[in-house]
This record gives structure tokens, sequence and C-alpha cells, in this order.
């Protein structure tokens, strides 16, 4: 495995460490911290960092669709001027996430080449898995957070006095659906398609690609007459699932044998994401060539390090979404 060990870099196959089995088992997040308005005591007395402009930094690649729902809800909550980025080179290499200009990370750590670099900036005796995105905090040196779907949370609301921005992509009123629909999706479809691509027996591999495809089919029934997950409002759990939808036929359906359908092929579903990815400037947040560089450049999925030519797909296609009722976000 490419991860660090006792703050030491050890390299290796991308996933080696994560495999059971012949099956792929994501390795869970270690840094968990949280930003609040106030930087008081959280519920359980431990505290958390204060919302401030400048102070943190995202460390990200537009390869990977965790780091992606990130930007995303940076974008989203009009955050470009108080969070700033590091985008890393498409390509996970032996050195792992590679940042070719060096990033300045704020005055307690070095300038970064390389995101394990940060790791050990921020604890010097880390031991794990080198992961994008990280939420890290210049002013103190620290990693904040390195769990998507915690960041996006943070960002939902934390910074809200400093931007005015009251959307609310987690309404309390909504959370249960919101998290029944995260729950399917996560493990069908964000991680099934890893568990489909880094399977190294046929059982797995049949396994989880039937997983994909049976959710896809799920969701695609009940875009049919939502508008959104939730129904009438876009949520998180829209953004969680677009990440992945974005990145399917270009790469997943190709490198990770998810081929039982392209997306392209699901009425609803390739609507669905054109109105995701049109909205206000999401697009942005996503880069083709990287994501088919990236992926196209995981040996152990792909020894020729080849990434092919196509597919050509034009996400900014008219959709058909607006004959539905939607009523669009919450305010908080
Ligand atoms: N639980 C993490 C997962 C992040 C993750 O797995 N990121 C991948 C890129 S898509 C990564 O950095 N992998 C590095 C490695 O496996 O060494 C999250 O959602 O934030």
């Amino acid at each position: 495995m490419p991860a660090l060990v006792n703050g030491q870099w050890i390299k290796g196959d991308v996933a080696a460490s994560e495999m059971k089995d012949g099956a792929f088992h994501r390795e869970p997040t270690r840094f968990r911290n949280w930003i609040t308005p106030d930087g008081v005591l959280d519920k359980e007395g431990t505290p958390t960092f204060k919302a401030e402009a400048g102070r943190y930094q995202l460390f990200v690649s537009y390869l990977c669709p965790w780091a992606s729902r990130t930007l995303i809800f940076r974008h989203l909550k009009g955050l470009e001027n108080i969070i700033s980025v590091a985008v890393a080179e498409p390509a996970l290499g032996e050195n792992g996430w590679t940042y070719t200009n060096l990033v300045d990370a704020g005055s307690k750590a070095p300038p970064i080449h390389y995101l394990h670099q940060l790791y050990t900036a921020g604890l010097p005796t880390y031991t794990g898995k080198v992961s994008v995105p990280v939420l890290w905090d210049r002013q103190e040196g620290q990693i904040v957070n390195n769990e998507s779907a915690d960041i996006i949370r943070i960002l939902n609301s934390a910074f809200d006095g400093l931007t005015g921005d009251r959307r609310d992509f987690y309404p309390e009123s909504l959370q249960p659906e919101i998290e029944r629909w995260n729950a399917l999706i996560y493990d069908n479809i964000n991680n099934g398609v890893y568990r489909a691509g880094f399977a190294k027996m046929q059982g797995s591999y049949d396994e989880a690609v039937r997983d994909v495809f049976a959710a896809l089919d799920r969701v695609e029934a009940h875009l049919a007459d939502h508008r959104y997950l939730a129904g009438q409002y876009l949520t998180e759990a829209d953004w969680r699932l677009f990440v992945t939808l974005v990145r399917f036929d270009a790469a997943y359906n190709g490198v990770f044998k998810c081929n039982i359908r392209r997306l392209e092929d699901y009425h609803h579903l390739s609507n669905y994401l054109r109105e995701l990815y049109q909205f206000e400037n999401v697009r942005e947040t996503v880069k083709i060539d990287h994501i088919k560089t990236g992926y196209y450049s995981i040996a152990s999925v792909n020894p020729t390090g080849i990434v092919p030519a196509g597919p050509l797909i034009d996400f900014d296609r008219p959709h058909d979404r607006e004959r539905l009722i939607g009523k669009g976000i919450v305010l908080r």
C-alpha cells in the first residue's frame, strides 16, 4: 500500500491495504474534527475550530469523487474567497498525491510537494492512508477533517455568518430521508463502483457490479416522477450521488468494469445528471481529463496506463427535468 507508517512513507499498490479475501473494504477516516461559527466545545465537550476567512485550505484532486463533493459545496456556499484550494496532479503515483507547484500550507508546515508531507506536518507519527480531501488549518498546522461526508456538512453551515448564505442542503426536516438515500447510494453506488473495480476475485466483482446496477435501477425508477432524491428539494444526497454519476461513463464503465449499462442509457438518471452539472457553477468542479488520466493511471486495474480516447459526452445538452415539480433549496 502507499501509506504512512509511523510518519514514514511506504510505497505500494493503491488499495492493497484495503483488500480482504479478494474484496475491497474502505478504511475508516482518521481526522473528524469540526468547525463551528464560534469555535466552542461541541456536545461531547471536544473543542471545535472557529470559522474564519483565510484560515482553512482544501487539498483535493479532481479525479476524486469524495474530494469533488467538497469542491461542489465550496462553490454552492460561496466560499471561494474564504477557503483556498490546492489541486493535485491527476495521477496517483508511487509517492501518492503530488502537487507539482509547491503549495504554501501556512507557517506551521513546510511547502507541500506530496500530500503525505501535509499529514506528517499535522501529525508526525501518523499511520494510515493518505487521502484527499483534507481540510487543513493553516493557522494551527493541523488536519481538521479528512472525511468528505463531514466536510460537506461543515461547509453547509459553519461559515454562513461570514458569507450570509443561508441555503441548507441538509435541512432538519429532510434528514431522515437524506440519510436513507445516503446509505443506499454510498454502499452500492459511490463505494460500489470501487468494490467492483478493485475486486480481485470473480465472486466479489459479480456481487459488487450487481449491487451497483440494482441501485442505479432503483434510483432511475424514483427519478421518473421525483425531481430530486428527497422529492422537490435539492439536497446533500443529490450532490453525493452526482459525483459518481458524472464519472461513470468516463471511468467506472471502463476501468472499473461497471459496464452492464452506460449511465447515458438511463433516461432519467442521465437527464438528472445534466441538470446537476448545469447547476450554477458546478461544472467548474468537473475535469473529465483529470478523471480519465487519474483512474486509468491506477496500475493494478490498468497496467499499460493507456488512457482511452472516449467517450464524448456533452453534459451541457438540454435536460427534461423542468417537467417535474421542484421547489429548490431549503433556507435555514
Ligand atoms: N472517506 C474518505 C475517502 C477518501 C478517498 O478514499 N480518497 C481517495 C481518492 S478518490 C484517496 O485519496 N486515495 C489514496 C489512497 O488510497 O492511497 C472521504 O470520503 O473523504
